[in-house]
């Protein structure tokens, strides 16, 4: 691939506050010298508001959707992104090769602007040609019809797709029979919605922002918010304000999460001045949060016992954990069993660290724990986000005002999605009731997650492929072997706003299908149409679009996915998809018969700020298997892959973390800056302690190749990286997504989850080959 250049960059280390004039002056650069044209600068702040679409940027809720204008960097680049002024239109396809398009980087792909017209690929030119959406339609169903069973083909998902969006599609794949459902959810909080039902009953958070106002104490692991979630700083800086402790538990000291300037407030921007947020910064090794956390709970229970003795005020609160937990006794009776020794180890952090952390728990009345994808992306995350919610279960921090657990999703719709079923293990009550309203079997053995399917692909098992939405090609792990899987399709769909690199990486037949993004109008027979979002805290609103669409070809999602299904279900299916696309409130009415917690779905909705699902772990009913909280032990692997790899190499074996940089949203790269990690003009670096690259005999600056070490006897490299002396522990490093992906072995997945552990890859660096 063309980005396996060197690049050229610097690094100069960041020591201003995050947000502020740096991230103004983003907007400035975005709003009036880049690339909006629209001229509705009025979109740009409309995001969030109780009249405007809901922001692409992130599912990091806001204050009733109802405040003025906040302020957020991402957000602006997400609606920049998608109002930019140029265009990828037949002409261009008609200039270029698909082997000349896959020359260039992620970066250069994504500049050439939105997609106007349905292409199709051709073979002979080795060219996309436009193709009418009818014909685009009747290609998809013929291929789908033409397969030996349903489960051949397999339906990705990208977490912006609306509510409405994702229950018309699962609605169309179960009628066709499949419940292969990939989704990007599968490579992101897949280990929390695994993991929290089997401890507190449903795979969501527990806290709304009103909690945030009354927390003394917040735990945040895993987590980048100065660059993903910058609402959630703004959040984080008045906490911080009041008093509240903050605490950051991370491998990598992120200089965004140390000082906080607020966009919002106008004193703090003319004075320079910053609010400091975190109090304490605890830096596990990769993948030591299992063993930091249940060092944490032993600690307590130790604490507890002294408590008892002496006969003071107990530290564990009983009378939660008599009424509404079970297990505890079992859970207590393995941290009593486990050893210090291997916490200290397996975690990285000196004891005098955990007692204060601890100390800092406990003095807590209050407490939220957060948690991104530094928690999810390993072999660890269900036991490590089960350990979580034991840790806060012992001091009943859970379904009460200004305490629970606060995992922050990434896409602006994921939770969303999967509340509308899109779930390759759908539960038989789920489609009892889906046969009960729409009347047909929908098949009830579970489907393909993203992994599952790339094997699938790779053995041919699957052969069409359809992408409402996302990267699959870049975002999916082991590079190579998922680009040979997806062009071993006799069919690829990619339903897309811009143009990227699954576009490039077909199947033998190959179709783009553009359509309108959150912020363009959606008119459906001259109606305006809205549709609905649930963000990280479980509200669901509204979302209109306000710019004009980029072209008058682009179909709506709810467009494609209904006529996609005529097609393919033709006048064996019963169900009104012409209705649906005519009037989304019909798809709200009918996606209420099927969840009862959507009752009056299109009125609560009209409301401003809109509604609040239940989350019943949230209210302390718990939807167990025993209707409790359960305490849930775990051990402490000890054989694992990178412990086997470790005893082989030695201290030469660095664990990898692979994530964003400030400039990128996921695959999508909009600049080549890290603005606060120090890099400018660059991707291809590796944050590294200095230690380590004395050990390697190398200096910083120099240039790496990498070498993923698997026992699978296949070959995964990645070449050509800079060496960037880090804030990170020994033996641990650290460099962006998705140029890394080759790296991943596609068989290293959390236990219980199927995510992929992009944050901990076992690696081998060598000097880069002369180039
Ligand atoms: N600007 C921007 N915003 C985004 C996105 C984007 O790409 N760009 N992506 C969106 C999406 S889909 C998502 S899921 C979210 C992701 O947002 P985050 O969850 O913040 O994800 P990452 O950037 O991958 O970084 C996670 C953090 O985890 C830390 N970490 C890595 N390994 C470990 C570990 O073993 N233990 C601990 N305690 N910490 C660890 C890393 O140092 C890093 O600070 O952001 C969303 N918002
Ligand atoms: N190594 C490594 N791999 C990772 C991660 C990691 O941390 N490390 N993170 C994982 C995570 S958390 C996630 S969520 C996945 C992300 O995986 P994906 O969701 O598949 O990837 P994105 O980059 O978010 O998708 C961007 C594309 O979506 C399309 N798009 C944008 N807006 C719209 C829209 O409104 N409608 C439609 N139909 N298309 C649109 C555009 O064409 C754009 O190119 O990657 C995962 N992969
Ligand atoms: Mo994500």
């Amino acid at each position: 691939m063309a980005e396996n250049k060197k690049q050229e960059g610097r690094i100069e280390p960041y020591h201003h506050a995050a947000a502020g004039w740096g991230a103004l002056k983003y907007v400035a650069i975005n709003l009036f010298k880049e690339r909006v044209s629209g001229v509705n600068y009025k979109s740009l702040f409309a995001q969030n508001q109780p009249d405007g679409f809901d922001c692409p940027g992130c599912a990091w809720p806001d204050r009733e959707h109802a405040s003025t204008f906040e302020f957020c960097e991402n957000g602006v680049k997400a609606v920049a992104a998608e109002s930019t002024s140029k265009r990828v239109t037949p002409d261009f396809f008609a200039a270029h090769t698909v082997t000349e398009l896959l020359q260039q980087s992620d970066y250069e792909l994504e500049q050439h602007g939105r997609l106007t017209h349905p292409m199709v690929y051709d073979p002979a030119s080795d060219k996309y040609a436009p193709i009418a959406w009818d014909d685009a339609f009747k290609l998809i169903a013929e291929e789908l019809n033409a397969l030996d069973d349903p489960n051949q083909a397999a339906f990705y998902t990208s977490g912006r797709a609306s509510n409405e969006a994702a229950f018309l599609y699962q609605l169309f794949v179960r009628a066709y029979g499949t419940n292969n459902f990939p989704d990007c959810s599968n490579m992101c909080h897949e280990a929390t919605s695994r993991g929290l039902p089997g401890t507190v009953g449903i795979g969501k958070g527990t806290v709304t922002l009103d909690d945030f106002e009354h927390a003394d104490t917040l735990l945040i692991f895993g987590q980048n918010p100065a660059t993903n979630h910058p609402r959630m700083l703004g959040e984080l800086r008045d906490c911080a304000k009041r008093g509240a402790t903050i605490v950051s538990i991370n491998p990598l000291r992120e200089r965004g999460l140390e000082r906080f300037t607020s966009p919002q407030h106008p004193m703090e921007m003319l004075t320079m001045a910053s609010t400091p947020i975190s109090s304490m910064f605890v830096q596990p090794k990769l993948s030591g949060d299992l063993a930091l956390i249940k060092a944490m709970a032993k600690r307590l229970l130790e604490l507890d016992d002294r408590a008892v003795l002496i006969g003071m005020k107990r530290l564990l609160d009983i009378d939660f954990i008599t009424e509404h937990t079970t297990g505890f006794q079992e859970f207590a009776r393995d941290l009593r069993a486990e050893k210090w020794s291997v916490l200290l180890e397996e975690s990285g952090v000196p004891r005098a660290q955990i007692d204060e952390l601890v100390d800092i728990y406990v003095r807590g009345e209050r407490v939220i724990a957060t948690w991104g994808m530094g928690l999810t992306q390993h072999k660890n995350s269900v036991a490590t986000i089960q350990m979580l919610s034991n840790l806060m279960l012992m001091r009943g921090n859970i379904g009460r005002q200004g305490a629970g657990l606060c995992p922050v999703r990434g896409h602006s719709n994921v939770q969303g999605d999967r509340t509308m079923g899109i779930e390759e293990q759908p539960t038989p009550a789920f489609l009892d009731r889906m046969q009960q309203v729409f009347g047909f079997e929908p098949p009830r053995h579970h489907g393909y997650d993203v992994v599952a399917t790339i094997a699938a692909m790779q053995e041919g098992r699957v052969k069409v492929f359809v992408g409402l939405g996302g990267n699959f090609a870049m975002a999916t792990p082991d590079t190579p072997l998922t680009f040979k899987a997806l062009e071993s399709c006799a069919l690829t769909v990619q339903i897309a706003t811009k143009l990227n690199r699954s576009h490039l990486i077909h199947g033998r037949k190959a179709l783009i299908l553009p359509t309108l993004g959150r912020t363009e109008i959606d008119a459906q027979n001259g109606v305006p149409q809205g549709v609905t979002v649930e963000d990280s805290m479980s509200m669901v609103h509204i979302s209109y679009g306000l710019n004009k669409p980029a072209s008058p070809e682009l179909l709506s999602e709810i467009a494609i996915v209904s006529r996609m299904a005529e097609a393919t279900l033709g006048g064996a299916s019963q169900l009104k998809w012409q209705a649906y696309r005519d009037d989304y409130a019909v798809i709200r009415d009918d996606i209420e018969k099927v969840f009862d917690d959507f009752y009056d779905y299109n009125e609560r909705v009209a409301k401003p700020g809109g509604f609040h699902l239940k989350v019943a772990s949230r209210e302390r009913e718990w939807a167990t298997t025993s209707g409790k909280a359960q305490f849930v032990p775990h051990q402490i692997e000890l054989d694992t892959p990178i412990r086997r790899a470790r005893a082989k190499y030695g201290k030469q074996l660095m664990v990898m973390m692979t994530t964003r940089s400030h400039d990128q949203y996921n695959t999508t790269i909009y600049a080549l800056d890290d603005r606060y990690r120090g890099v400018f003009g660059m991707r291809r670096v590796i944050f590294i302690n200095q230690a380590d690259i004395d050990m390697l005999g190398m200096k910083a600056g120099d240039w790496v190749d990498v070498e993923s070490v698997w026992e699978d006897g296949v070959a995964r490299r990645a070449d050509g990286f800079m060496l960037v002396a880090y804030d990170i522990p020994r033996g641990c490093i650290g460099a962006y997504y998705p140029e890394t992906n080759p790296l991943v072995p596609l068989g290293s997945v959390a236990d219980g989850a199927g995510t992929p552990t992009s944050k901990s890859i076992p690696v081998l660096l060598t000097p880069a080959a002369a180039s």
